[in-house]
């Protein structure tokens, strides 16, 4: 199987594996040291597999609700069709209660997660309210990109987590990061400072395809076979993107991004809270993820 980006074959030599820890075998210190060298940390099933799978399941019968999965919903072949416009008036509360699905939120914002980034900070940890879930159909992928402008602004101290729900080929859009972008000085000047919501004349992805991206710095793109359980989490300067989903079983690539941080740092409102609104402001609604499976998505 090969890896796609935007419909471009990406060469197996620059392909390399990303690196497992085991939380078993490490300390904090550990933990935290594999972080700054490698900028990421890619942990094996982190989350009860009951408890992944019953959140999956969860959100898949609110996808097949509006008619975007077919039967059986809970395998998560999309359809090509959706009734989401006809059925909700509107898509960011249609989003946001799929994204307040109960059993994704105790595995998004339970005790589990929040131990693992309570260890990495060596301090307790909280996760962030607004959450961003992706169900994930053909063709789509995302730009490569890092998450400083969107998570800054209030302290540097946050870590993504992008949590598994669905097995993840290369054929299914894994995400990939490069390799010791975390590094690159380019980057971390271009985008210290930089917010989204504030310079909007600048954007957040990277021009440069990854491939020449990776290419012009002599470097790999890492990815892995991710499964339901799966986290793999990285710093706001790690370049990263996801292949594209064109797996020919039409399933669905379902996953989450939810960010943490420790408890002490200085909260940014617009992801905390009973109703979050999010990077512009505008709630759930801003994101792909509340666009039909079956429409495309915006660049940001
Ligand atoms: O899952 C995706 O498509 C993108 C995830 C991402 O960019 C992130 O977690 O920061």
């Amino acid at each position: 199987m090969e890896a796609l980006i935007n419909g471009v074959k990406v060469p197996n030599s620059l392909l390399g594996s990303l690196k497992e820890t085991n939380l078993k075998n490490v300390t904090n210190e550990k933990l935290r040291e594999l972080l700054n060298n490698d900028g990421y940390l890619l942990l094996r099933d982190v989350i009860d597999k009951n408890d992944i799978i019953k959140a999956r399941n969860d959100v898949f019968e609110k996808l097949n609700n509006v008619d975007e999965l077919t039967d059986p919903f809970t395998e998560g072949i999309w359809s090509g069709k959706s009734r989401r416009d006809e059925l909700h008036k509107d898509r960011g509360v249609f989003w946001e209660d799929v994204s307040n699905t109960e059993s994704l939120r105790k595995v998004t914002n339970g005790n589990n997660l929040q131990s693992v980034f309570s260890k990495i900070f060596g301090i307790s940890a909280i996760g962030f309210d607004f959450i961003f879930l992706r169900a994930v159909s053909g063709g789509k992928f995302t730009h490569m990109h890092c998450d400083a402008g969107f998570f800054t602004r209030k302290t540097q101290k946050v870590l993504t987590c992008w949590l598994v729900f669905t097995d993840i080929t290369i054929d299914k859009g894994p995400l990939f990061i490069i390799e010791g972008s975390h590094k690159f000085l380019d980057i971390k000047n271009k985008y210290t400072g930089f917010d989204v919501d504030v310079h909007k004349h600048m954007k957040a992805t990277i021009d440069t395809d990854p491939i020449t991206f990776a290419q012009e710095r002599n470097t790999k793109i890492l990815t892995a076979q991710f499964h339901p359980g799966d986290a793999l989490i990285f710093g706001m300067y790690t370049v990263h993107g996801t292949f594209e989903n064109y797996a020919n079983d039409k399933k669905i690539r379902l996953t989450c991004d939810i960010r943490f941080q420790p408890n002490n740092e200085l909260k940014d409102p617009r992801y905390f809270g009973p109703s979050p609104t999010g990077t512009t402001g505008s709630g759930y609604g801003e994101l792909n993820s509340a666009r039909p499976l079956n429409e495309d998505w915006h660049v940001r």
